[in-house]
């Protein structure tokens, strides 16, 4: 057999006696050799998508699915005494991202190129991507994460440009990744890096020099911005970005034989959020510097550029002082300023629409909005307070401008990959056709009294918790019991998505249970996520987290019926073992803060039920399975909007009129924790909740113990619970991102 065949040649010894490193670089050069044969997408017009972050997880696994090579290979190890899981397992994973914006982007790529259109990525190559966490005291510390030490799937490229920053020239340097569609065709994700970036400058953990733009460039993502020095920074790797993508997309359009004036006919950005939002002045200045007059310019651009906005938090649409950008790229300025003279002349100088506003401060997020032809939230709910909140003056005079694209997950990474038995029961149980055609999940539903269906399945999320308790004993030494419910919350940590109010469950949970409250059945409550290193009241959420991981897992009277695991250093590996092995997916955002949230989907199509309010692409998986297979609680989004528009909202009272409320948030500067912690951080967190928790965490916390206790009981009744999984999994096609994008394509792109 070819692979065999080949693997030899490249080992010079038998499989059996390769170490997984070995067998990891031969079967990564074939999969290279194969996606060099591949057909590139050739199409008449070409998307390029711009994104600070690409968190595409380990690629040996997903690329071997995708050229329908996975079995045979594993088999090929198997019947060699290799398991392909461990070969996986050499791959550093690529740090490149930090969430669902960098995984969305990830997905995209997988379904752009799986449904043959011409699609490439365009971001950074940071050397030592978001940061590596790691727990000592009960804290988060953040260490380099050196990821691209060793072999990995970067293809080194003679391509470079001239890049100003500050008025100096820098040259780039451009890595290729190939994107390899399922059974299907090749694109390309294209990094950009430096090479005078040198690592000898972090000092310790993520420090360094700020100001050292020639070694510090591509260090790392979103470098610590509460600093000057630190904002500029981020300017300087975006404009890095957005410089080279423009020059990329000119290059190729002028290779192609395209004539500039015919951009958009040919050529479609999408902007991933506000960062790479420099493209729109770059593209129209590099179109002057070509001889297109300003006005023409900005019109072929706006025709040629989309903009998805992916949160309404305002920490995250960025607004940069024009004193920074007339340093770190003062050929942008004079762009800048013609596009704001546009905007103000055509709207009698609004104030709430001009790009720059009085304190001198450039809005990103705005020019994108005058200037792109599409304007996309990524869920219904998200889109609509867009329309009607967020961005009103915007959609009042841009009305058609306005799309929803609800986001959507790729089905080759979050079934086929990570939960291997699960998809091999659904083609024994509905055919095969589901793996191309997500529709064909819902065949599923006519099996709903299938007991053979249900016993299997209930079998394999058995199988997927004992293989997640391994990870968990193997890397963290805790013990958790495969027979108990499992309930897991896992993404960034920050306050909306209310990772403190899971713990104060606990806490509720843990005092009960000190009662003589005892379950029927032990519980398993899973954490994991990462804080932004500068974000103080977000540690304070995962000291608290790890406090109670300590004082429960060690409580004999406890701990045989509930556990706490805070996943460290959580990311796509590990997010690929932990779902598969999901009971409870707890997706407890304040409404209307979670723009879609994409691990709900994920939870969903591997059988797990929903705990969450009715947020995001939450509220769309509520109208797909019906109220009887999820369970909401909470202020709804309109409420939650009016008790901010009304400062009416005043956690004290919470506090003091609950019994159940005070008793927790007290808890939380105990002697019991207060000896296992930083009694700053908790007595921190502990105020916040009481004088501010602006994300409301106290206004549906006695309603979230309520339904959480309902569903603690509703898991044992098993013939129900399973039917319910069953429902969840047939109705998940709905999120395959193949469907989104489709969508993007349709409304948006114009590709083939
Ligand atoms: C914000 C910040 C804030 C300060 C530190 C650095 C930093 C970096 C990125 C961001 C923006 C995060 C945007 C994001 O990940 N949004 C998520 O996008 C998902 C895909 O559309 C969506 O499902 C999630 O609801 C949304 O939170």
């Amino acid at each position: 057999m070819e692979l065999e065949k080949d693997l030899l040649a490249v080992l010079q010894k038998p499989i059996k006696d390769a170490t997984n490193t070995q067998l990891y670089n031969a079967i990564n050069a074939y999969v290279k050799e194969k996606a060099a044969k591949l057909p590139t997408v050739e199409g008449n017009k070409k998307l390029y998508y711009i994104s600070a972050e690409f968190l595409i997880g380990r690629q040996l696994g997903k690329n071997l699915i995708n050229l329908g090579l996975y079995d045979a290979c594993k088999a090929l190890l198997e019947k060699n005494g290799k398991s392909i899981t461990e070969v996986e397992e050499v791959e550093k994973e690529p740090s490149l991202g930090n969430g669902g914006l960098g995984r969305l982007a990830a997905c995209f790529l997988d379904s752009i190129a799986t449904l043959g259109y011409a699609g490439d990525g365009v971001g950074l190559n940071y050397h030592f991507g978001l940061f590596r966490q790691q727990f000592k005291n009960n804290k988060q510390y953040e260490i380099p994460d050196a990821w691209l030490d060793g072999e990995n799937m970067l293809r080194d490229t003679k391509v470079s440009f001239p890049i100003s920053l500050a008025g100096k020239t820098y040259y780039s340097h451009m890595y290729d990744l190939d994107i390899i569609g399922y059974h299907g065709n090749k694109n390309t994700l294209h990094l950009f890096d430096l090479d005078t970036v040198d690592a000898s400058i972090i000092t310790d953990s993520i420090n360094f020099d700020k100001t050292n733009i020639a070694k510090n460039l591509t260090l790392f993502l979103y470098p610590d911005d509460s600093d000057d020095d630190g904002r500029k920074l981020r300017v300087y790797q975006q404009y890095f970005m957005v410089s080279n993508a423009a020059q990329l997309i000119l290059k190729e359009e002028k290779e192609k034989g395209h004539d500039l004036h015919d951009l958009a006919k040919h050529v479609a950005i999408q902007i991933n959020d506000t960062h790479p939002s420099m493209v729109i002045p770059e593209l129209i200045r590099l179109l002057i510097l070509e001889g297109i007059p300003m006005k023409e310019a900005a019109n072929i651009v706006s025709e040629t550029c989309a903009y998805t906005n992916h949160t309404i938090l305002a920490e995250a649409l960025e607004k940069w002082p024009q004193e920074y950008l007339i340093e770190v790229v003062p050929q942008l300025m004079p762009v800048i300023e013609g596009l704001d003279y546009v905007v103000n002349t055509a709207f009698h100088g609004d104030k709430q629409l001009s790009i720059m506003d009085d304190e001198n401060r450039v809005h990103m997020a705005k020019m994108d909005m005058h200037f792109s032809h599409s304007i996309n939230g990524v869920a219904a709910l998200h889109t609509e307070i867009l329309k009607h909140q967020e961005l009103k003056p915007f959609y009042d005079i841009y009305p058609d401008k306005f799309n929803n694209k609800t986001n959507g997950i790729t089905f080759r990474r979050w079934i086929m990959h990570c939960n291997p038995e699960l998809a091999n029961l659904l083609d024994e149980t509905i055919g095969d056709a589901w793996r191309k055609d997500e529709t064909k999940l819902e065949d599923l539903l006519s099996h709903y009294d299938d007991e053979t269906f249900l016993a299997n399945a209930e079998s394999i999320k058995h199988k997927n918790k004992i293989r997640f308790a391994s990870m968990i004993k193997k890397t963290q030494n805790i013990d958790i019991d495969p027979n108990s419910i499992v309930d897991i919350q896992i993404k960034r940590m920050h306050e909306y998505k209310r990772q403190q109010m899971n713990a104060l469950w606990l806490i509720h949970k843990y005092l009960a249970i000190k009662n003589g409250n005892i379950p029927q059945r032990p519980i398993t409550v899973v954490f994991g996520g990462k804080a932004a290193p500068a974000y103080y009241q977000a540690k304070c959420v995962i000291h608290l987290i790890l406090c109670l991981q300590q004082l429960i897992n060690h409580d004999t009277d406890v701990n045989p019926y509930l556990k706490v695991v805070m996943i460290e250093n959580y990311n796509i590996a590990k997010a690929e073992i932990a779902i598969p092995a999901a009971d409870i997916s707890e997706q407890i955002s304040l409404a209307s803060k979670e723009a879609s949230g994409t691990g709900n989907m994920k939870f969903m199509l591997n059988g797990a039920l929903t705990l969450g309010t009715n947020d995001g692409a939450n509220v769309e998986i509520k109208d797909l399975v019906g109220e009887e297979n999820i369970y909401t609680f909470g202020k709804l989004s309109d409420e939650v909007i009016h008790l901010y528009n009304t400062n009416s909202y005043h956690a004290e009272d919470f506090y003091n009129n609950s019994p159940l409320i005070h008793e927790a948030v007290d808890f939380i500067t105990s002697k019991a924790l207060i000896t296992l912690g930083d009694k700053k951080m908790l007595t921190d967190l502990q105020d916040n909740l009481i004088h501010k928790d602006w994300f409301m965490t106290l206004l549906d916390l006695e309603e979230y113990c309520t339904i959480k206790e309902k569903v603690l009981n509703d898991y044992e009744n098993r013939d129900w619970w399973k039917r319910k999984s069953l429902v969840n999994i047939a109705k998940a096609g709905f999120f395959s991102s193949d469907r989104t994008i489709r969508e993007y394509n349709k409304d948006i792109w114009h590709l083939k």
